[in-house]
């Protein structure tokens, strides 16, 4: 859950998706700011923290990096239970990734945080050329991500592309980073000034 301190906030944030889309990678790139070739698979999970600062407040994430594999599927909702925010993961030269992905949206939107705000990343976008989600993926994307609630960015671990931002705007939309809408609404003070009048009223 996003839990704050004034405006010190921590969200626990998931990513999920297949076995070799780009999770740890895009961690890697956002925590450390490196890429490498051979990132090793990932056992169980991992976990990181990172911190940005975004309208004047101070999120902290809590990052868990699983592991993808149909194997460990069972542990999943021990990392997206009470998380405040997902990655879902593709690659965009692999098809049967983006099937995956839709999959996990459906268990979130099932069994996780109904104010979790999702992300979808189509990952590797560095490899246009071998872009294989149904030949039009890109849009494909897009309107499965509208009609979803999600919101969507391609992104590349690899060249860095929309990787910082992603975090950003998940960062952005997270409920207590947003101004009020209403502040006064919100403040809850004493009123010394009316007690004191009440007080002294009509005795
Ligand atoms: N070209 C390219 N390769 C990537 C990108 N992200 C990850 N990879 C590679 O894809 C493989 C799997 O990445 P990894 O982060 O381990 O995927 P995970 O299993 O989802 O954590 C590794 O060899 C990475 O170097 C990317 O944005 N572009
Ligand atoms: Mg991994």
């Amino acid at each position: 859950m996003a839990a704050t301190g004034n405006k010190n906030i921590n969200a626990k944030l998931v990513l999920l998706g297949d076995p070799g889309a780009g999770k740890s990678s895009l961690v890697l790139r956002f925590v450390k700011g490196q890429f490498v070739e051979f990132q090793e698979s990932t056992i169980g999970a991992a976990f990181f923290s990172q911190t940005l600062a975004v309208n004047d407040a101070t999120v902290k994430f809590e990052i868990w990096d699983t592991a993808g594999q149909e194997r460990y599927h069972s542990l999943a909702p021990m990392y997206y239970r009470g998380a405040a925010a997902a990655i879902i993961v593709y690659d965009i030269t692999n098809q049967a990734s983006f099937d995956r992905a839709k999959k996990w949206v459906q268990e979130l939107q099932a069994q996780g945080n109904p104010n979790m705000v999702m992300a979808l990343a189509g990952n590797k976008a560095d490899l246009l050329d071998d872009r294989k989600v149904a030949g039009f993926g890109l849009q494909e994307a897009q309107v499965y991500a509208q009609e979803n609630g999600l919101f969507f960015m391609e992104t590349s671990a690899k060249t860095a592309t929309n990787v910082n931002d992603i975090f950003y705007e998940i960062a952005k939309r997270l409920p207590r980073v947003q101004p009020a809408q209403n502040p006064s609404g919100m403040v809850l003070t004493d009123r010394p000034a009316e007690r004191a009048a009440s007080a002294t009223c009509c005795s």
